[in-house]
């Protein structure tokens, strides 16, 4: 994939300005990265606390596959931010299901995919990602958030996580289109913190049970009390 970047100063949204851009027709590899979102988003209405000095950016991909098969797209770019961390800082990172990045127990990143489909095609997929780098964080995410200069005890330059994260996102999704997420699914499992937890996940009908894994596909699998191993396609972990 070859990468075509915009440099934006401020907008509400980078997904909402790839989706612009993507419905004007820009072809794959668009990358829309923005100094400043005014209203950042999570999934579900969420909000993403997007203060300047952290990376907010959004890939334009047009894989030629069934919307039914973009779903595993969030966890293969969430491994792609991954695998940057660790390029950039002495850290471990961790994957929860479906689109969180961690480092150290804390959400370090997030990632937001967003179809874009015509009749029975997809004709894209935003990949959005919001990655701290940092620039402190509002008190209130304390708790649950935190910052790669955090976490590295060192200030992480965010000129070089942005060129490990582009390099990172075209290799996973080449291999993606190669392989499905089959072939991430090892490197994705190294990671995962959901294994062997006691989870609840919400995905319509709420799941409940231990964590099993990531399956090849990308869907979550749950060993519910019966010892039957369900699998999760699509939800929120609570
Ligand atoms: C996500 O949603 O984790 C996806 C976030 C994607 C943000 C990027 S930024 C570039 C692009 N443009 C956008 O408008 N969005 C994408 P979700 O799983 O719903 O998690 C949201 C929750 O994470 C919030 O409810 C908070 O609890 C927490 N949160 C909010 N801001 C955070 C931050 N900066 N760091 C860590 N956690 C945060």
């Amino acid at each position: 994939m070859r990468l075509d970047v915009r440099r934006l100063e401020e907008v509400s949204s980078t997904n909402d300005e790839a989706k612009k851009l993507a419905a004007g027709g820009a072809a794959e590899g668009l990358v829309v990265i923005a100094e400043r979102q005014t209203a950042g988003r999570g999934r579900r209405g969420r909000v993403w606390q997007s203060v300047p000095g952290n990376l907010f950016l959004s890939v334009l991909l047009r894989p030629k596959i069934a919307p039914s098969a973009a779903p595993p797209l969030a966890p293969a770019i969430g491994l792609a931010v991954a695998l940057c961390i660790e390029d950039v800082a002495p850290l471990s990172a961790e994957l929860k299901w479906p689109n969180d990045v961690r480092v150290n127990g804390r959400k370090v990143a997030g990632v937001l995919t967003e179809s874009v489909v015509s009749g029975s095609t997809l004709s894209a997929v935003i990949a959005g990602i919001g990655l701290n780098v940092g620039a402190e964080l509002p008190a209130e995410l304390a708790d649950i958030a935190t910052t790669l200069s955090r976490e590295a005890v060192r200030n992480v330059r965010k000129s070089e996580v942005e060129e490990a994260l582009l390099k990172r996102i075209s290799d996973v999704y080449g291999r993606f289109l190669a392989g499905g997420f089959a072939a991430l699914h090892a490197e994705w499992q190294e990671r995962d913190v959901l294994r062997g937890q006691r989870v609840t996940i919400d995905s319509g009908a709420r799941v409940e049970g231990e964590g099993a894994g990531i399956a090849e596909d990308g869907a979550y699998l749950v060993r519910v009390a019966s010892g039957e191993v369900v699998r999760v396609t699509a939800g929120e972990v609570l």
